[in-house]
């Protein structure tokens, strides 16, 4: 810019000075020649003069003046020239002020205009800023406005949520004393149960109190503690629901027939026993169908070989309470449950299995740590029927303590038919059916009660002697086998 501007500066000045030169030097074109111009106009000017010599003689003496140069101006165009200069002088001094002026003033545009065009620029910039802004600006309102409602909503929502708490602890404490009153009715129904059984066994011992049956006394060693409650509830729930289940397979414990197990027979026999089973090549434990000597009918067995090589045929299982115990001497007789599941092989079965051959006697009992023990007796058969089923055992052997053989030689005796020993029935008193004596070390068909100790007026749970008389096991198996 300051170039172009000093460039420009230039060319003005060359332009002004050549044209006051022109100017002076026509009008003194007459007195001078331009130097410029000399060339080009010497040969046809017809007023340039002609230097002129004087030739001397050599044998005369010099008595005028040698002309060396005659080229000199003459003194009339001498002062011209000095006065044209002072002119030109002038005229020089009046245009460079001129020019210094216009140049002042050129400056002066020059920087208004890069002033203007700094400040039209600085506008633009400034334009584009307030644009963005006020973009910006803009969205932070709509952000702020949304962020509003977004916090109205979460008021909003803590409000409902605080309320919602309040109607839920409101309703818990409902519930609580709600819970309260259950508590009270189940304590008073289950002190109203215990006077019905008094009352009960009042009346079926003819008006006389009959007296219950000395307790076993054997402590067990691994009692858990902490569940007396819960079988108290155990033991009301049944209390109500005995003899009334609909969704049990065992549909009534007085004389009803239940419907046959259910499974899969894996069976390619009729085998005489599990043994058979076993030898046959069978090794799954399952359900097979039997059938002894001199019998037409088939029995449907679980045969469990997946203990001590197998063989065994399985005449009782406890394990899970599914199916009640508390039975008549017909379906003692017969069979009842799951064969898969809990089941009473049924004391014909029973009867007529045992009597084939020379059978051992194997119970296998769990208790509600997980720790299983077991006690073998080293024969095993029943009586028949008019001997109401006596029980012949042999010697015992094992780990579970022997609480059998107190019951060895005694009649199979149910609620309907009392042959033990003791003045009362003591299926009343165990809830089941057992060769009882007076009553007896163990009642492994009695009451399935869940968690171990339990609570009751009278021992009838599923226990053996050695493991408590008031701590019901969590399973039971008798198994029988041939003697090796
Ligand atoms: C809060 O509850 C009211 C009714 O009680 C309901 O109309 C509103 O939609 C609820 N708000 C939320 C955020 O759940
Ligand atoms: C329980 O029985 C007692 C009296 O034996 C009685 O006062 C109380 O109200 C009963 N409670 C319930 C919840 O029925
Ligand atoms: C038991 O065996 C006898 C023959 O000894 C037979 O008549 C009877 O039907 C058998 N009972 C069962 C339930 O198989
Ligand atoms: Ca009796």
């Amino acid at each position: 810019m300051q170039g172009l501007v000093w460039s420009l500066c230039a060319l003005l000045c060359l332009s002004l000075w050549e044209e006051s030169y022109c100017r002076s030097s026509r009008e003194t074109q007459r007195t001078k020649e331009p130097f410029l111009l000399r060339s080009r106009r010497a040969p046809i000017d017809p007023n340039s003069k002609q230097c002129s010599y004087t030739f001397l003689v050599p044998e005369q003496r010099i008595t005028g003046p040698i002309c060396a140069s005659t080229t000199g101006p003459e003194p009339d165009k001498d002062r011209v020239t000095r006065m044209d200069i002072a002119d030109v002088r002038e005229v020089l001094n009046k245009q460079r002020r001129e020019i210094e002026t216009l140049q002042l003033v050129v400056d002066v545009d020059g920087n208004l205009v890069n002033e203007m065009k700094l400040l039209r620029k600085e506008s633009r910039n400034m334009n584009s800023r307030v644009t963005q802004l006020y973009m910006q600006l803009l969205h932070e309102i709509i952000r702020k406005r949304d962020n509003s409602l977004e916090l109205a909503q979460l008021e909003n929502r803590v409000l409902n949520v605080t309320s919602e708490m309040m109607r839920l602890a409101s309703r818990y404490k409902d519930l609580e004393s709600r819970f309260a009153t259950m508590a009270g009715v189940v304590n008073n129904q289950s002190i109203l149960i215990t006077a019905l059984e008094e009352q009960c066994l009042r009346s079926l011992g003819r008006g006389e109190l009959a007296p219950a049956p000395p307790l076993v006394q054997a402590v067990p060693q691994n009692i858990p503690v902490d569940n007396r409650f819960t079988n108290e509830i155990q033991r009301n729930s049944r209390a109500f629901t005995r003899g009334s289940r609909k969704n049990s397979p065992t549909v009534s414990p007085f004389g009803i027939e239940p419907p046959p197990p259910q499974g899969t027979l894996t069976s390619d026999g009729p085998f005489k026993d599990c043994f058979q089973v076993r030898q046959a090549g069978h090794t799954t434990s399952g359900m097979y169908l039997l059938k002894t000597d001199n019998s037409d009918r088939l029995i449907q067995a679980w045969c469990e070989h997946g203990l001590d090589n197998g063989g065994w045929t399985v005449l009782q299982r406890r394990r899970d309470g599914s199916v009640n115990f508390f039975r008549n001497w017909e379906n003692y007789k017969a069979s009842f449950g799951n064969i898969d599941g809990e089941h009473w092989l049924g004391l014909e079965n029973i009867y007529n299995l045992s009597k084939q051959g020379d059978y051992k006697l194997m119970i296998e009992l769990e208790d509600w740590a997980g720790k299983k023990v077991y006690a073998e007796y080293s024969s095993f058969h029943l009586e028949a029927e008019n001997q109401g089923y006596r029980l012949r055992l042999g010697t015992y052997q094992g780990n579970a303590g022997d609480s059998f053989t107190s019951h060895n030689g005694k009649q199979f005796t149910t609620l309907d038919r009392d042959k033990d020993a003791f003045t009362g029935n003591c299926a009343h008193f165990h809830k089941g059916g057992w060769w009882y004596n007076a009553c007896g070390q163990t009642n492994l068909n009695g009451v399935w009660y869940s968690g171990g100790v339990y609570r009751s007026k009278f021992q009838d749970g599923i226990f053996w002697a050695d493991g408590g008389g008031f701590y019901s096991l969590k399973s039971v198996r008798l198994m029988i086998r041939p003697i090796d």
